[in-house]
């Protein structure tokens, strides 16, 4: 397979469809403007921003359905999946769930029961819908020594807000398979941490079928052995795996340079197409037990990364450029998903 305009451009939900469910995180906009292109290229669609607790659920008696409901409809006339992201979490949470009628905090069992309302709410909608939902996302510490993030759901209900949370997802959707997602988790010490967390809730007969890893990863790190290590770690737990949010940054994390505009130079593209071959070798290689790879965003177009971590530093982390063209990572990727293929018979 060579690069060329010629060239038909094949699918990638295509090209993985025997290994594993090839996804992308979407808004409703990008689905407007770019519905033919994703429904071509994934067999999986995620709400970027739109299922999160504070768009979804803005007020106590409020919830804003409009959104996800577009995103399930969009992706049943393409015969895609969903996978709902995300349920209990830090960030973009309403301030409203933690307050108390005093105008205090919130009480524990308020909030119990504010939580699993939520969770009922939101996975009984689409019930038999959702193939996975992220139950709870990035509840553990990056700080060496400190096990979870200090969060209000941590400091007003205990360490059991997790085990409760899958509860309550696990009655409103027994079909669906409920994750614990995080990043940098392929760092070894959050890793034991993200794997000793898990391995907890299992013996406390909690219904969790999953880790997500996020793979906000760039194009120096991590390295593929790291990677590998952290695969077979939560394996090891006899769960699942989903790639929840891969991007490969053109840039060390917090890197200040800024490449305004300008497309990368050949060295960084040929860089980022040498970390995505080797990133999806290593993934077809534990195609038992990855069952989807979801891309946080779509094509070089639009990417959170243009915002974070540095403001304003433009970023072209995926495998198709601006134009939604395939890049030469594109190229590499596909041709390796067609050589395992063949082999295989
Ligand atoms: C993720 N956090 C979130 O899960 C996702 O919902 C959001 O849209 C973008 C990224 C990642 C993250 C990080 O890589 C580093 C620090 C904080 C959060």
């Amino acid at each position: 397979m060579r690069e060329g305009r010629t060239r038909e451009v094949p699918a990638l939900r295509e090209l993985f469809r025997d290994r594993f469910r090839i996804g992308a995180a979407v808004s409703t906009r990008v689905l407007a403007s770019q519905g033919a292109f994703i429904a071509k290229q994934f067999n999986s669609v995620t709400a970027e921003n739109e299922m999160k607790m504070a768009e979804i659920h803005p007020a106590e008696d409020a919830y804003a359905f409009e959104a996800a409901d577009r995103l399930f409809q969009f992706a049943e006339t393409h015969g895609m999946g969903v996978r709902g992201h995300t349920l209990i979490w830090h960030n973009q949470t309403p301030d409203w769930i933690f307050e108390g009628p005093d105008g205090g905090p919130a009480s524990r069992e308020l909030l119990i029961e504010r939580m699993r309302s939520h969770i009922r709410t939101v996975v009984g909608r689409y019930r038999g819908r959702a193939y996975a939902w992220d139950v709870v996302n990035e509840a553990v510490e990056d700080k060496r020594h400190e096990r979870l993030r200090r969060s209000k759901w941590l400091d007003l209900i205990g360490e059991d807000f997790l085990r409760l949370a899958f509860e309550a997802a696990h009655e409103a959707d027994p079909q669906a398979l409920l994750f614990y997602n995080d990043y940098n988790e392929t760092d070894p010490v959050k890793r034991d941490k993200i794997r000793a967390l898990v391995h907890t809730l299992l013996e406390q007969g909690t219904p969790i079928h999953g880790i997500g890893l996020q793979a906000h990863w760039n194009i120096y790190g991590p390295s593929i052995d790291e990677i590998r290590q952290a695969i077979e770690a939560y394996a090891s737990l006899g769960l699942r795996l989903h790639i929840t949010e891969l991007d490969l940054s053109l840039y060390a994390f917090e890197d200040r340079q800024v490449l305004k505009g300008r497309a990368p130079s050949e060295r960084l593209a040929e860089l980022q197409r040498l970390r995505y071959e080797e990133i999806f070798r290593l993934f077809l290689e534990y195609a038992g037990v990855i069952d989807s790879v979801t891309f946080w965003g779509v094509a070089d177009d639009y990417t959170w990364l243009d915002h974070f971590p540095v403001p304003g530093r433009k970023n072209w982390p995926f495998l198709f450029d601006e134009q939604r063209q395939p890049k030469a990572a594109f190229w590499s990727v596909a041709e390796l998903a067609a050589a395992q293929e063949n082999r295989r018979g």
